[in-house]
């Protein structure tokens, strides 16, 4: 594993270590050459242990390719399958750093030499990956910190001056935050096309197919009760994070910052899925009959307030409303008349430009 300073070389070397365990059943041995950091040997240990596979034990005083050598001694000998060896980083290319590198790769002669990139670095990482490639060769990319604002744009440059393909992108600091590399996902994030497979990936993996198109029907019909809502507010639920739902739709990639910070409250779904099930059957399907009453009960049975209760009913009534103003306008209706006509009257725009 190579790269500057801070790309993450160390996480990464961990998470690959736990992937090829679990999913290729593969003997792993994980081994620092880090002697510029105090504590980067240490670092790796630890992580090595949370992931349960083995590191190799830490001899003080020892150079980079004398640990590399021992750990490819260690690994034959000890009948591992894998050996992972993870290198200093430098905050920039320097001679220093590149002799270190081509010493390691001299002794070691590995399979496979791992560029770690930070995916925030931008154009600035085509040099990265220029540098090593010219020095090691680089036989694959591993893109790190896409769950941040990075579009990952330089991946295409890096990818071209190297010749390498991505092979995985870190998406956290998690051990299990690593993923194989789509590049037509990424295409999408650099155009700002949204990550439309990985939301349809989403969708189809929580939502019930079937269950969704006899929702739609109820919607259309104006037969959609609390009950259907509440099954909605469940699937909702399991989606996981709105602000992440929304980062995936076209054009929102930008916003993600502005979703975040609008810090969509999300335990509001779950204070209304716990009205619902304070409720009766009947009261689901004719909420109309809910008077002061039965609202007391109702918050109280759900630890909410007859405020919350009433805030639910008007929300509900008011989408009841326009499911039916759909259903009236059928399709072609909705595209005659545009969205301004779900919207209530007087707040139409008188301007269909959309
Ligand atoms: N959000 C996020 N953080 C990451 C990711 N990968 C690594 N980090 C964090 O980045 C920081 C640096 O990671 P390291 O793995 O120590 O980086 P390194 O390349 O080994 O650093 P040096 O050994 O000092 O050169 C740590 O706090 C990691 O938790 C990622 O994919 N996403
Ligand atoms: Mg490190």
């Amino acid at each position: 594993m190579v790269g500057l300073q801070g790309s993450g070389k160390t996480t990464t070397s961990g998470k690959l270590a736990l992937r090829l365990t679990n999913r290729e059943r593969k003997k792993v041995l994980l081994a620092s050459l880090d002697t510029q950091r105090p504590a980067a040997q240490l670092q790796l240990a630890q992580l090595a242990e949370r992931a349960g596979v083995a590191s190799l034990p830490i001899v003080p005083g020892q150079t980079p390719v004398q640990i590399a050598r021992r750990a490819m001694e260690t690994g034959r000998r000890e009948g591992f399958d894998v050996v992972i060896l993870d290198t200093a980083g430098r905050l920039s290319i320097d001679q220093a750093l590149m002799n270190e590198v081509r010493e390691i790769r001299a002794a070691t002669n590995p399979v496979e030499t791992l560029l770690v990139v930070d995916a925030m670095t931008g154009q600035d990482a085509v040099q990265t990956a220029r540098a090593f490639n010219e020095t090691v060769g680089v036989t694959g990319i591993v893109l790190t910190r896409m769950d941040g604002d990075a579009r990952g744009g330089a991946a295409l440059s890096m990818r071209q001056v190297t010749g390498a393909p991505i092979k995985f992108s870190g998406s956290g600091e998690k051990i299990d935050a690593l993923e194989e590399f789509h590049p037509e996902r990424v295409a999408g994030r650099i155009l700002g096309l949204g990550d439309i497979v990985g939301l349809v990936e989403r969708v189809s993996e929580t939502v019930d197919q079937v269950e969704a198109e006899k929702i739609a029907r109820k919607m259309m019909r104006g037969t959609f009760t609390l009950e259907d809502y509440a099954a909605q507010l469940r699937q909702i639920s399991k989606m996981g994070s709105i602000s992440s739902i929304l980062g995936m739709l076209p054009g929102m990639g930008a916003m993600k910052q502005q979703i975040e910070s609008a810090n969509i409250d999300t335990t509001v779904f779950k204070r209304q899925q716990a009205i619902i099930g304070s409720m009766t059957p009947k009261e689901r399907r004719a909420p109309d009959i809910i008077k002061a009453s039965r609202k007391k009960r109702i918050a109280s049975g759900s630890g909410t307030s007859v405020q919350d209760v009433n805030k639910l009913l008007k929300q509900f009534d008011d989408m009841s409303i326009m499911m039916k103003r759909m259903g009236k306008l059928g399709q072609k209706g909705l595209m005659r008349q545009g969205i301004g006509a779900l919207m209530p009257r007087g707040a139409q725009p008188r301007n269909r430009g959309f």
